[in-house]
């Protein structure tokens, strides 16, 4: 019986729990995760799909390995095996890496931004100048939050995520530009760009859930009852 009540307090605190949880509202950038390979958004830099030849290109692929081999071999962020944007660093400052097209958003609302990048460069046959890349995210050219890829944790995705009230505005558009503009090492990847309302309310729970929710609360009652006969 104690482990039931255990499972019903985890229960309880799942399903309240649930309303903090923002990833669960639909994310507004298309193609945002680039499963969809290279479309939806726009670049300055150029596109070079299977190999890379120069500074200041990029490609949407599922491992950043091959197209350079330099690059570090590694999986996307959505699943491991799935694509993601890979770029080379451009030595032109300002040069836009990625941005989105025009999503419509409604007026004062809070949104939640996320978006994942990881340093590709390099590998052990690389003996040259390394670099990080500052990857700074911005929503009506407005930045919301620049992430320095970490040399150390190449290989390994790293996350940036904030708040972004809209404000005044019905669209947004969302823009990454790379500060960095060395050109030895400055590599990326990028993976599950998103913006989503950010959620308040407590979403329904399923049946089963539910039962349990019902179950759990009665058994705070319980615990509630329990405490007043200590403390009388
Ligand atoms: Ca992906």
């Amino acid at each position: 019986m104690k482990s039931n009540y255990l499972a019903c307090a985890m229960a309880v605190a799942l399903a309240l729990g649930a309303g903090a949880a923002s990833a669960a509202a639909p994310n507004l950038v298309s193609n945002g995760d680039f499963q969809a390979g290279n479309t939806a958004f726009s670049s300055s830099y150029g596109y070079s799909p299977a190999t890379n030849s120069s500074e200041g290109q990029y490609t949407v692929r599922s491992n950043p390995n091959p197209w350079n081999t330099f690059f570090i071999s590694a999986g996307d962020h959505t699943s491991g095996s799935g694509q993601m944007f890979v770029g080379n660093g451009s030595p032109t400052d300002g040069a836009v890496v990625w941005q989105s097209g025009s999503i419509a958003v409604s007026a004062s609302t809070n949104y939640f931004f996320e978006a994942w990048v990881m340093n590709v460069c390099c590998n052990s046959g690389y003996g040259g100048p390394n670099s990080a890349s500052i990857l700074d995210f911005s929503i009506n050219n407005v930045s919301v939050g620049t992430k320095t890829t970490n040399l150390a944790n190449a290989g390994n995705w790293e996350g940036l995520s904030t708040s972004w009230n809209s404000g005044g505005a019905t669209s947004a558009v969302l823009r990454l530009i790379n500060r960095n503009t060395a050109a030895g090492g400055n590599d990326f990847a990028i993976d599950d760009i998103s913006l989503s309302i950010e959620s308040t309310v407590p979403a329904v729970p399923e049946p089963e859930t539910y039962a349990m929710l019902v179950a759990g609360l009665g058994l705070m009652g319980w615990v509630g009852r329990r405490r007043k006969q200590h403390t009388a």
